[in-house]
């Protein structure tokens, strides 16, 4: 027997970044499952910037909202001259309000682990901010983070909207919070956060009527036959997408429908009919939950803004 992995790196494991052995080892457990992370890829991010502007998708458009409504005073809380430091920046449509609004930024570093997509949006950024010192950094910022300081050290803001911190089960929530609090140097964290409500209202919003989130999900498979030459016949696959209401959270998935085998780097794995392939889990929290979650990480969770139907959540989180 060969060792998986050694067949694996027969794949392009630099542009994948790990997708192919993630992938690989993600689909050899029972049940299977995909890492999220690997949604972003260049096709990825703009099926997702599409699931921002769809009806049913609040999240997006209430943070907007709310991050303009409440610039002013989240600018004070910052302070003049900061770094901003964006966990998984996408799009940078955001921080653009932030940085309207913050007095005399000092620089601004996305993180983000879509180099592609990083690197286009941020020469538009940059355009539009001459006098910002801009360093996009391509990584994984679930990983540990060793970001260097600048010269000068401006004081450094965490920016990490989206909730995404949703994504991470709470006790990986907790820890990547720790991490954030680690690498902020003392700074605050400004962080959005998907709330608890109507299960219909939150199944909606990962089962949109367009299926932009079933293409979405389905762009894992998709990229896996564009970068790794597997063979996965989307349409065998369906997007399903339920709210588990005693976790607090959207569990996706892809399900096979039919009984399949499907090639990857030269390994044959092999789906049952029925078949669920775990892709993401989207927690929600009620505003106290996350607080609490936020003070035992380390940080000193002080204003926090909802929207009058109490849909997401906006913390500000101080590191002490
Ligand atoms: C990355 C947290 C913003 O969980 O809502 C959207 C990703 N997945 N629709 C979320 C997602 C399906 C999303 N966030």
């Amino acid at each position: 027997m060969d060792a998986p992995l050694a067949r694996v790196q027969h794949c392009p494991p630099a542009e994948t970044g790990g997708f192919a052995c993630s992938l690989y080892s993600g689909l050899s457990k029972t049940p299977k499952e995909i890492a999220c992370k690997f949604f972003y890829d260049d096709a990825g991010s703009r099926l997702f910037d599409r699931i921002c502007e769809l009806p049913e998708y609040y999240q997006t458009r209430t943070e907007v909202r709310l991050l303009k409504h409440h610039a002013g005073e989240i600018a004070q809380l910052m302070g003049s001259g900061v770094e901003i430091l964006e966990f998984g920046a996408g799009s940078l449509r955001k921080v653009r309000t932030l940085l309207d609004a913050v007095e005399a930024p000092r620089a601004y570093t996305p993180l983000d682990i879509s180099g592609d997509y990083l690197g286009q949006v941020a020469r538009a950024l940059a355009a539009d901010y001459p006098a910002l010192t801009l360093r996009p950094v391509v990584c994984d910022f679930t990983q540990a983070l060793e970001i260097p300081e600048l010269p000068g050290t401006p004081r450094r803001m965490g920016f990490f909207p989206g909730s995404t911190i949703g994504n991470f089960k709470p006790d990986a929530a907790m820890a990547l919070l720790r991490r954030m609090r680690a690498s902020l140097l003392g700074g605050g964290l400004l962080i959005g956060v998907d709330l608890v409500k109507d299960p219909v209202r939150l199944h909606a919003a990962y089962n949109d009527a367009a299926g932009v989130t079933a293409l979405f999900n389905k762009n894992l498979m998709a990229r896996a036959n564009r970068e790794l030459g597997a063979n996965f016949d989307l349409d065998a696959f369906a997007h399903y997408a339920p709210y588990n209401a005693a976790a607090h959270r959207i569990e996706m998935y892809l399900v096979s429908l039919k009984r399949q085998s499907v090639s990857l780097c030269g390994r044959v794995v092999e789906f049952a009919q029925g078949e669920p392939v775990h892709t993401e889990d989207s927690h929600k929290y009620t505003i106290e939950s996350f607080r609490e979650m936020a003070a035992r990480a380390g940080f000193n969770p002080r204003a926090v803004w909802t929207d009058e139907e109490r849909l997401f959540s906006l913390h500000w989180l101080e590191s002490r």
